[in-house]
């Protein structure tokens, strides 16, 4: 062998061996993929955090005002990556709100300092999960105040003690955040749910509706399963209408969000989702709520979506809104949306009481409430 093919042998040799060095350091063939990916999917180290009201009192002191201010950048300067997140105690709404000053009556925001060049609505169905509604506040606020966006965080408590239906309350909620703004972006958004990484920008992909929480402490980070849609999403108005936005008629636990997923492919629509390792959330741990017990239809509906998403959504959209609070915080929206249709097949029999029935089989209240509003 001549020394030139000797010295060529050699160098390979120390290559190859670096390259399976450097594999094995780096964490096996998942990081090397990674590596290779690296421009679409950022690695962020979740064990270097930072409290969630970082940079908040430089956007409280950066109060300018008046008229001429400049359009907020592309990309906000206040960020800072991965969140410490934490739920053993619950913050009480007096310190949410001495914390979040420039946070208007209603729940609404802007920055002080730019025009902001989104208008986003934070949409959540809620009933008796108080304590989870705090954690919710306490984090999204700074969150969002962080990325510079208008936004408006609306609270949709279902009534009654009646079987809960998220999909529906979720409609509601969109009807009616759109009479306060001309929002372009729509977040529906589990009460349980807190992002874990600010550069996950509450904003809409202008061409597909979004699944955002794609990466769960509860599913080990990953997504479950290809079509999955469930905890939050986003879409612009339009995107909503084109798919007839949420079917009405799950109610109880689960289902709803397949079927959501399936209107939005049959209203021509595609899934987008931010990159795995910022789409990322805490859920709070929890039981399955009274009143939210496995909805057995589910399936039976799943089914048959294709016949009946043009006619169930929001064109057949009935609900009562029985009061509109502007909270501190937030804006609360109570809705009488129904009973399930169990509940309404055994009130057939009965005579009801306290109120008359709508044209929807619905319960509305008596005289001295809010009137209907549909
Ligand atoms: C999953 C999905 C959720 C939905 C649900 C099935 C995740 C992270 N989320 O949530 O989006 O598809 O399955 O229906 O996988 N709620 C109340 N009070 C109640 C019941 C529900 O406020 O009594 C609200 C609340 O915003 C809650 C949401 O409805 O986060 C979903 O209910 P869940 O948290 O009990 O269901 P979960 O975690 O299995
Ligand atoms: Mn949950």
């Amino acid at each position: 062998m001549s020394s030139l093919h000797r010295q060529c042998t050699f160098i390979l040799l120390v290559a190859s061996q670096l390259v399976f060095l450097a594999y094995y350091s780096f964490g096996g063939f998942q990081s090397v993929v990674s590596l290779f990916s690296w421009g679409t999917d950022p690695v962020w180290d979740y064990s270097k955090t930072h409290d969630v009201y970082t940079n908040l009192s430089l956007i409280q002191r950066s109060i300018t005002g008046g008229k001429g201010l400049p359009d907020c950048p592309e990309k906000s300067p206040y960020l800072v990556g991965p969140l410490a997140i934490h739920f053993e105690r619950v913050p009480p709404l007096g310190t949410i709100e001495e914390r979040n000053p420039l946070v208007q009556r209603g729940g609404f925001y802007a920055p002080p300092n730019c025009v902001a060049q989104h208008r986003t609505a934070v949409i959540i169905p809620h009933r008796n999960r108080e304590s989870h509604l705090r954690h919710f506040l306490y984090y999204l606020h700074p969150f969002l105040q962080r990325q510079q966006l208008q936004y408006g965080l609306y609270i949709i408590h279902q009534a009654g003690n009646e079987t809960f239906n998220r999909a529906k309350l979720l409609n509601v909620g969109v009807k009616e955040a759109m009479k306060d703004e001309d929002w372009d972006c729509l977040f529906l958004h589990d009460i349980d749910l807190i992002p874990e990484n600010d550069h996950n920008t509450y904003t809409c992909d202008p061409n597909h509706p979004k699944h955002v929480s794609i990466a769960m402490n509860k599913f080990g980070y990953r997504l479950p399963y290809n079509t999955y849609f469930g905890g939050v999403s986003a879409m612009t108005p339009e995107q909503y209408l084109q798919m007839n936005g949420f079917p009405n008629e799950y109610w109880g636990w689960g289902g709803e969000d397949d079927d959501i997923a399936s209107r939005l492919y049959l209203a021509g629509m595609r899934i987008s989702r931010p990159p795995l390792s910022v789409g990322r959330y805490k859920m709070i741990i929890h039981q399955l709520d009274k009143g939210n017990e496995e909805n057995p239809r589910r399936f039976d509906l799943l089914y048959r979506t294709r016949r009946t998403w043009r006619r169930d959504g929001m064109n057949s959209l009935s609900y009562t809104a029985l009061s509109r609070q502007r909270l501190p915080l937030f804006t609360n929206i109570t809705a009488d949306i129904g009973p399930a249709p169990t509940e309404r097949a055994r009130r057939a029999g009965a005579r009801p009481s306290g109120g008359v029935m709508s044209t929807s089989g619905h319960l509305l209240p008596q005289a001295g409430t809010q009137p209907a509003d549909r």
